[in-house]
């Protein structure tokens, strides 16, 4: 399949999302350089621009589908954090400049009783961040809060009946009611649907297409039967974040029991396998009347990607957006991870490409 141009696409991007630096990721303990770095955006940026998509910046607009989203609490240790570890003597005893956890108050240590309001930013370091590869630095709140302001402006225009696809960096799917991790902070594709919820009639479907489960995403609609949640993914249980969450058996509660459905892949599946997985979630969220639709659109499950075993190629990645937009409601599609910076720029144009072009793709409402 030849690339197709993206001229008329809506990109919504702004430079605060380059001034998250983690600087690393603890993992096993280990400080390892990371993979979700700033470069990802430019890398990203420079494809689509080169392809003819319009760069916008986000719409003026409120936090208040934020705010619904995620509790009080996470919202104001995310903003504060950095600068309340700049306070400490962290950077200097025992030399660490980022926010990094080192205990984590899981309901079997509380045992029931409830988590004590505490003050030391080393103590709460472990309150919402539930892995040690999340760092918190400087420009951190500013990005994923401008990154959430990118979903919800996607969203947005997705409404009035233009496709739209929100740069969002950090990512954010990984991110829950209170709590984040994963590198991800806020969770955008939970903004971009209820922003889509309360703009929109019907159903929205968030569509997963990430390398790693969403358990983010899915605990925060998980109850619901407004939205569905559907993943493709590689198996959790192979030993792939996030290990606990992303079974085939998470199929929803209480009233959103059959609006989540989560599709694992075994290790080194390719694009047979992966078409097959979001052929069903498309086909899952056509049945359940989904009127509005968001991409998570990480496009780490490619073959060249650090951090999956998938091994998916580009054309592939062209094919599920065509199966995607085959779905036919306004969409709005936003970046999760995705971290081979030589490919990355053209596998997320690959999936868009199916978007553009058309004055009203996926149609006005
Ligand atoms: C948004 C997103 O894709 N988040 C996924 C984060 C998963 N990170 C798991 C990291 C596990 C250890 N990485 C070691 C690098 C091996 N190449
Ligand atoms: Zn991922």
């Amino acid at each position: 399949m030849p690339d197709l141009p993206l001229n008329g696409l809506a990109v919504v991007t702004d430079p605060a999302t380059e001034r998250h630096r983690p600087g690393a990721e603890v993992w096993v303990g280990v400080r390892t350089p990371g993979t979700e770095v700033p470069e990802r955006v430019a890398a990203i940026r420079d494809t689509l621009v080169a392809r003819g998509a319009d760069l916008l910046p986000p719409s003026d607009g409120d936090d208040s589908v934020l705010r619904s989203l995620h509790s009080p609490g996470l919202l104001a240790w995310l903003e504060t954090a950095a600068d309340r570890w700049a306070a400490g003597t962290y950077a200097e005893d025992p030399g660490q400049d980022r926010v990094v956890p080192y205990v984590f108050p899981t309901e079997g240590m509380l045992g029931g009783l409830p988590v004590r309001e505490v003050a030391a930013p080393h103590a709460l370091a472990g309150r919402y961040c539930y892995d040690t590869m999340t760092l918190v630095g400087p420009g951190t709140w500013e990005a994923a809060h401008r990154s959430a302001a990118l979903a919800r402006t996607a969203a947005e225009l997705a409404a009035g009946g233009r496709a739209a696809y929100a740069l969002c960096r950090p990512p954010g799917h990984h991110a829950a009611r209170e709590a984040f991790g994963g590198s991800c902070y806020l969770n955008n594709a939970a903004v971009a649907a209820e922003t889509m919820r309360r703009l929109g009639g019907g159903p929205v479907a968030v569509l997963d297409v990430d390398a790693h489960h969403g358990n983010g995403t899915q605990a925060l609609f998980y109850d619901r039967d407004d939205v569905f949640y559907g993943s493709v993914h590689v198996d959790p249980g192979a030993g792939w974040f996030p290990h606990y969450l992303g079974f085939a058996d998470e199929t929803g509660r209480g009233a959103g029991r059959g609006w989540n459905l989560n599709v694992p892949l075994p290790e080194g599946a390719g694009d047979d396998a992966f078409l097959g997985a979001v052929d069903q979630l498309v086909a899952r969220a056509r049945r359940l009347g989904a009127q509005g639709l968001v991409v998570s659109l990480g496009v780490d499950a490619a073959a060249d990607d650090p951090e999956s075993p998938l091994r998916v190629t580009e054309p592939g990645y062209a094919a599920a957006g065509a199966l995607l937009r085959a779905l036919d409601v306004p969409t709005a599609l936003v970046q999760e991870g995705g971290y081979h910076l030589p490919t990355l720029g053209p596998l997320v144009a690959a999936t868009l490409g199916p978007f553009a072009g058309a004055v009203s793709p996926g149609g006005a409402r």
